[in-house]
């Protein structure tokens, strides 16, 4: 019976944080929508060459790639509006490199490492320049 009991309350626990995750989900997707329609700053950062792989959204600082399990992965980018500089460390270390929408093969497409430093797999913060 107890362990019918906690089977049951595990399971209840699953379903809640399951639910709760594809809200937050939903949530920031919204946000994230929101903020490319309204012109704010939002740029796509890709762990391949040529915007392929993992992907994350950019809308404002991310203080260490490690929380988006992103760190030294990055080679390549689009900036779709804005400006933002890239670091090599967490917490805005040693600012490396500044891309904006007007950069990259044309119109903030950064295609591949070359046109971020010449540095492939090595970025692990970034900032909005506002
Ligand atoms: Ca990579």
């Amino acid at each position: 019976m107890l362990k019918k009991l906690t089977t049951l309350v595990l399971t209840l626990v699953f379903t809640l944080f399951t639910l709760v995750n594809a809200a937050n989900a939903q949530e920031q997707e919204s946000a994230d929508i929101a903020a490319l329609a309204n012109g704010e700053p939002f740029a796509i950062m890709f762990d391949n060459a040529n915007f392929s792989g993992q992907a994350v959204v950019v809308t404002s600082d991310i203080l260490c790639f490690t929380d988006e399990n992103f760190n030294d992965k990055l080679s390549s980018v689009i900036v779709q509006n804005g400006s933002f500089t890239l670091f090599s460390d967490c917490d805005f270390g040693n600012p490396s490199v500044t891309i904006d929408e007007k950069g990259g093969v044309n119109g903030g497409a950064y295609t591949s490492a070359d046109w971020l430093g010449g540095r492939n797999d090595y970025y692990s913060s970034i900032r909005v320049n506002r």
